[in-house]
């Protein structure tokens, strides 16, 4: 039996097309082509949303992958804040397990001490970065032990875990118990023959134990049935592909205690004190630990959504659902897969020296500048290559170049002294032809008036990338609109002309708004800045309020006459070559400091 390997780089997204934004001719009215977003249908109840990310191990500091799966629940997080929904958003650390206690033990330090180190760094790097979760849970907290010591009992009363004999191969680095067919043979950096996972590449050892078998087996038909009837639990589509075909292999029961001699960090089997509850069942449980499990869950568990990277798919795809099946709980209504990020080619690895710092990364590039890049540049499908030269180059385009060129154009003192939102003017740019708009104007319009919803629809399936792409392509549209009409030479003591300006100052404003708005959950202070440089109040950017250029429709702009927010310094500062040289493997810059 072979399983199919995630770790091959390469792009497996399926084909997913868009409704392509209808070319919106002149005299075509605007309003006949609108669609109504799903949100704002919606909006008026409140509605509950709960994502998480993976719990992160606390053996080693975190690394730019850790920061990207919290960047992406974050994005989705404010995302659904934004269009008014009443969202939870969990992140935290995984504290137990051998891993834990090794590294602990090689660092000299009381477990939970040393726990405590690492967790506060992965708190710091999150409020350095703007990650607004609403709950940070640690795996050592009393709170998830009492919900674990539940969850594990009505397991057991069901009948669903049994006291056995495990012999088999098992990874200490992925705390994984592989089938013999998930392991192969390699050779370690001493020349010794070892066996590794086929999926991590991690050294694996045989382990005969006795202890407490969950009744794995039993769920694999459900499971399908889960599957085949969600085609969208599993997102992107690859991925789900990958959880069938695992599933079309025998599911052995798991083992989820480990012998307390060999294992003692970690919860104890209740009613056993002689053996330790597995960490991956432990850690798992975390999720309906902040939901309130076991008392109050209900109203977050029935909207949980994970986001996972590609490495622990197994877990939260066919462990987890089992083990929610057998505890009585809905599944997940989606579980976001995302891909991982290598450095200069290669993965990320202590031993390469190349694992890139993502604080040290926000600091360079700014919290907006890094969260920019990983969400603009991430593909959930494929892997991808961190270079800090790609960042300095997608930042000056995107950022400074062309959204801040096009603020800037507009806010410029000569083409508005009076530092207000200009009046738009119907004669200018009417419905039907015969003002001074061009057919290309008309297919802006079109655009942005769309954008919402592609961007609604591309948050929705995590390709984050592609509503970035769709907003980064109106920006250069809206720059062109601006270049073509060139406000700085129209005459303004002439009034038609004062009016036409106006008109493409206000058009531009609206445009400005609409990405500012919709950039908030990638990048929030950024967008803060832009919105209140427009004159947009808080309570005005919400997805309800989004509604595109209504004077085009004949109706009211609030905005109009209002005068602009004071802060006229720049949207993103420009990146320089001093930012790109800092990507240097230690050893190398090592070698570089000898010489
Ligand atoms: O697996 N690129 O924790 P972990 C992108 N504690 N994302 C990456 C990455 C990379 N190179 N490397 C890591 C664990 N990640 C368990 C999870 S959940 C109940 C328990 C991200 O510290 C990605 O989300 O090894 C991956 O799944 C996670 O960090 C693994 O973090």
């Amino acid at each position: 039996m072979r399983f199919p390997s995630l770790f091959v780089t390469r792009s497996c997204e399926a084909v997913h097309r868009l409704r392509q934004s209808s070319f919106l001719s002149p005299g075509s009215a605007l309003s006949r082509h609108q669609r109504v977003s799903v949100s704002s249908l919606l909006c008026t109840e409140e509605r509950s949303y709960y994502i998480t990310t993976p719990i992160f191990y606390v053996n080693a500091s975190p690394h730019l992958g850790h920061l990207y799966s919290a960047v992406i629940a974050d994005c989705l997080h404010r995302y659904k804040l934004l269009q008014g929904f009443n969202s939870k958003f969990a992140t935290g650390t995984d504290e137990h397990g051998l891993k834990i206690q090794q590294a602990a033990e090689a660092a000299g330090k009381d477990p939970l001490a040393f726990c405590t180190d690492v967790s506060e760094r992965f708190k710091h790097l999150f409020s350095s970065c703007d990650i607004s979760h609403t709950d940070y849970i640690r795996t050592t907290e009393p709170r998830h032990r009492r919900a674990v010591e539940h969850f594990w009992s009505v397991l057991w009363d069901k009948g669903l875990i049994y006291k056995g004999h495990y012999e088999g191969w098992y990874s200490t680095q992925d705390e994984s118990f592989l089938t013999p067919s998930q392991v192969g043979d390699a050779v370690d950096s001493s020349g010794k023959e070892i066996k590794v996972s086929l999926e991590s590449g991690h050294k694996v050892e045989w382990m005969t134990e006795e202890n407490y078998m969950f009744r794995l087996s039993a769920f694999r038909s459900q499971l399908l049935d889960w599957l085949r009837g969600n085609p969208r639990a599993v997102q992107p589509e690859c991925f789900h592909q990958f959880v069938l075909q695992w599933l079309q292999h025998d599911l052995p029961d798991l083992s989820v205690s480990r012998q307390r001699s060999r294992l003692q960090w970690g919860i104890p089997v209740p009613g056993d004190p002689e053996q330790t509850i597995y960490v991956w069942l432990d850690a798992l449980v975390n999720y309906l630990t902040v939901a309130g499990y076991p008392e109050k869950h209900n109203q977050w568990w029935n909207v949980v959504h994970h986001v996972v990277g590609k490495d622990i798919l197994r877990f939260h795809a066919i462990y987890w659902p089992a083990f929610l099946l057998g505890a009585g709980l809905p599944l997940p209504q989606t579980i976001y897969v995302h891909s991982h990020w290598t450095a200069e080619g290669k993965k990320m690895s202590k031993s390469l020296g190349n694992v890139v710092d993502p604080l040290q990364r926000s600091q360079m590039f700014t919290t907006d500048g890094i969260r920019y890049f990983l969400l603009r540049q991430g593909v959930p499908d494929s892997d991808c290559d961190y270079t800090d030269r790609k960042v300095v180059k997608v930042l000056n385009a995107e950022l400074v170049d062309s959204l801040g060129g096009l603020l800037n154009r507009c806010t410029a003192p000569g083409l508005n002294p009076a530092q207000v939102y200009p009046s738009f003017c119907p004669q200018s740019f009417p419905r039907e032809q015969g003002g001074r708009a061009v057919v290309e104007d008309y297919c802006m319009l079109a655009a942005v008036k769309d954008l919402p919803a592609v961007v609604e629809q591309h948050y929705e399936s995590l390709h984050v990338y592609k509503a970035l792409e769709a907003i980064a392509t109106c920006v250069r549209q809206t720059n062109r609109f601006v270049q073509r009409h060139a406000p700085w030479k129209l005459d303004k003591r002439d009034i038609k002309d004062q009016r036409w300006l106006d008109t493409i100052i206000h058009v531009s404003f609206e445009c400005l708004r609409i990405y500012g708005t919709l950039l908030q959950p990638i990048v929030p202070e950024l967008s803060n800045k832009l919105l209140s440089r427009l004159g947009v109040q808080p309570g005005e950017r919400s997805w309800a309020a989004l509604n595109f250029l209504p004077s085009y429709r004949g109706m009211e702009c609030p905005f109009e006459g209002r005068a602009l927010g004071p802060d006229s310094g720049v949207l993103f500062s420009r990146l320089g070559s001093q930012n790109v040289d800092q990507q240097k493997p230690n050893k190398a810059k090592k070698a570089a400091k000898k010489k």
